[in-house]
């Protein structure tokens, strides 16, 4: 709009510079010519400049259009990606369920690991905290120092004598958090075997804390157990075989002082 103000100003005043109808004489004549051209020159400068603003304007929206352009896709991408994983999880939620294989640092040949930990709970003289057993992942994450209300989580360890798993006696239990693709889990108790139409994850032996200790979970611990870190005596969490009381509990079946086992099986409706 400039230009064209500039462009309108110089040929509404041409005829008064350039007077070649009505100039005198041809000093006169020579001077509004050169008042012409040096208008022209003005004119060609500011039309110069206002082409540089223009290119200036018009690489800054180019950038501008760039930077926007990268955000859209970028926002496309991750939604697309969000809504996939949690279409995937969905999915495995709906189709498939996870247990802990105790003693173990590996899951079954067919069955996908989330993850490998170290088994723990609270420590065994303490009457609070959590009664189960945890599966700790190596790679904690860890939050802001807390300062008031603290229960304790120890390592745990095979309190398991001198004859049965007798070469891993006081060692660190390792565990791994499989996945299955099954919709059903169930840990059987005083089994070995899973029942008509389950499969077999693993069995072992079932193992708590001990009597006169404050109580724990019951769980399955791997009938070929593996031992990680040290065989030190630490006594945190431990791990003690389950022995059967005759009584209430019928014998037989059972037996009085036996060594419980167990067995985690699965169910699925593709079976
Ligand atoms: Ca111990």
């Amino acid at each position: 709009m400039a230009s064209l103000t500039w462009i309108t100003l110089l040929f509404a005043t041409l005829p008064s510079i350039l007077c070649t109808e009505t100039c005198d004489n041809k000093f006169e004549y020579e001077f509004g010519v050169l008042q012409k051209l040096e208008m022209l020159e003005k004119e060609k400068t500011h039309l110069a400049t206002e082409l540089n603003v223009q290119a200036y304007t018009n690489r800054a929206l180019a950038d501008q259009v760039s930077a926007l352009t990268r955000q859209v896709t970028e926002f496309i991408n991750n939604t697309l990606n969000g809504l996939l994983n949690r279409g995937f999880q969905n999915t495995s939620l709906s189709n498939g369920s996870t247990y802990i294989r105790w003693g173990r640092t590996s899951c079954p040949s067919s069955r996908q690991m989330v993850y490998e930990g170290y088994a723990g709970g609270s420590h065994y003289q303490h009457t609070g905290g959590g009664a189960n057993y945890l599966c700790l992942p190596k790679d904690p994450m860890h939050g802001e120092q807390a300062s008031l209300g603290h229960s304790y989580v120890y390592g745990a360890e095979y309190e398991t004598g001198s004859t049965v798993f007798n070469n891993i006696y006081e060692h660190d239990v390792p565990c791994a958090v499989c996945l299955s693709s099954s919709t059903s889990l169930l840990m059987i108790p005083a089994r070995t075997e899973c029942y008509n139409g389950w499969t077999k994850e693993y069995s072992g032996y079932l193992m708590s804390d001990k009597y006169s200790h404050p109580r724990r979970e019951y769980v399955c611990m791997d009938g070929n157990p593996e031992a990680t870190g040290s065989s030190n005596n630490d006594n945190g969490a431990l791990f003690f075989f389950v022995d059967a009381k005759c009584g209430s509990l019928p014998c037989p079946p059972y037996v009085n002082g036996s060594t419980l086992t167990c067995v985690m099986c699965s169910y699925s409706t593709n079976n």
